[in-house]
């Protein structure tokens, strides 16, 4: 059988986010379909340090062991976001202090793990509401208005051959798109060291319309940037809304929605190729993704090629037979 990898060699890297579990239980799986991975978590900054003074590096060096046994790009994911950050960075320091701790988590970061040809540099800093522009959050609140700027800046003179990456999800949608490219057009008119976006893309079979999305990679891409699918995953639940009751299976209809909505999603990225770095999906398996604990703890989910036994499934089908 024509593997995933191979199928879409001519057009982009196919990755996949993975933790320990995913390792223990659908090691043959990775291997054999992607040839790009992201940590799940692993390499987050409260992933690898959450006190002072201490850094724990085992767990990501699991995964980038198996990654680089296996030929797999490895692309860097994420050192400034409001999330999974320690708290200890942010108290009494001043903004100089905090830039000058970036700066040292960076290189900790690529001495341990060499200087990766993509990275993650800043994550989801643009706010959801429509009453503003930026998420309010601690790396805001200390460096000022312009901390993307210093964040780049500072990032890329530690790393400076590591291709640096804005990353975000919704970024579909017109008005956050609409913030995204007024904060990536701010970034390169003042020479910020920018040279990707990322396209987390947590989409369902219900939207966003296909029209949207390639308007959003022709933005994007517009801009000169490199473009990777950051996150990509399917769910079965329109917007995630956290009220509608659980999808049982087998359900053969919502299956073939699901194909159909990947079909379509695969025919645009392989139209835009030029762009498009890789396409990575958030998670190997169904069983093991994210969105069986979110938005609601426990209602399961659907949203990749592979299910919970790691046996393909129409949408698989779906993006190799055409
Ligand atoms: O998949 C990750 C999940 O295991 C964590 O609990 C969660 C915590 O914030 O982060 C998930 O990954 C996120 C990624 O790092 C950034 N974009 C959204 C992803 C899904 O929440």
């Amino acid at each position: 059988m024509e593997t995933l990898k191979e199928k879409y060699a001519p057009y982009f890297k196919i990755g996949t986010a993975f933790e320990g579990r995913d390792l223990d239980r659908k090691a043959d799986l990775i291997r054999t379909h992607f040839n790009s991975m992201t940590c799940a978590n692993a390499m987050k900054y409260v992933s690898l340090t959450h006190e002072p003074g201490s850094y724990h590096f085992d767990r990501a060096d699991r995964l980038v062991s198996f990654a680089k046994e296996n030929q797999m790009a490895i692309h860097g994911h994420t050192l400034v976001w409001h999330n999974q950050t320690p708290d200890y960075i942010f108290e009494n320091t001043t903004p100089e202090q905090l830039l000058e701790t970036l700066r040292d988590h960076t290189q900790k970061v690529k001495d341990h793990f060499g200087e990766l040809a993509s990275f993650d540099a800043v994550n989801e800093a643009i706010e959801d509401k429509s009453d503003a522009y930026l998420r309010d959050t601690k790396w805001y609140r200390i460096l000022g208005e312009d901390y993307i700027a210093k964040v780049f800046r500072t990032i890329h003179e530690v790393m400076p051959n590591t291709r640096l990456f804005y990353n975000d999800y919704n970024e579909c949608y017109p008005e956050k798109r609409t913030k995204i490219m007024r904060l990536l057009k701010g970034l390169l008119a003042e020479g910020v060291p920018v040279s990707g976006m990322g396209l987390q893309s947590h989409i369902s079979i219900y939207g966003p319309d296909f029209d949207e999305i390639k308007r959003s990679i022709e933005d994007y891409a517009s801009l000169g940037l490199r473009l990777r699918i950051s996150e990509l995953d399917v769910s079965m639940y329109k917007d995630n809304n956290p009220d509608d009751p659980q999808v049982s299976m087998p359900n053969p209809e919502l299956m073939k929605k699901q194909a159909d909505y990947y079909r379509e999603l695969f025919k645009i990225y392989r139209s835009y190729a030029q762009h498009i770095d890789a396409v990575t999906f958030w998670g190997v398996a169904d069983s093991d993704s994210w969105l069986n604990y979110f938005p609601v703890p426990g209602r399961r989910n659907y949203p990749l090629l592979f299910d919970d036994n790691g046996e393909p499934k129409e949408a698989f089908y779906s993006i190799m037979d055409f």
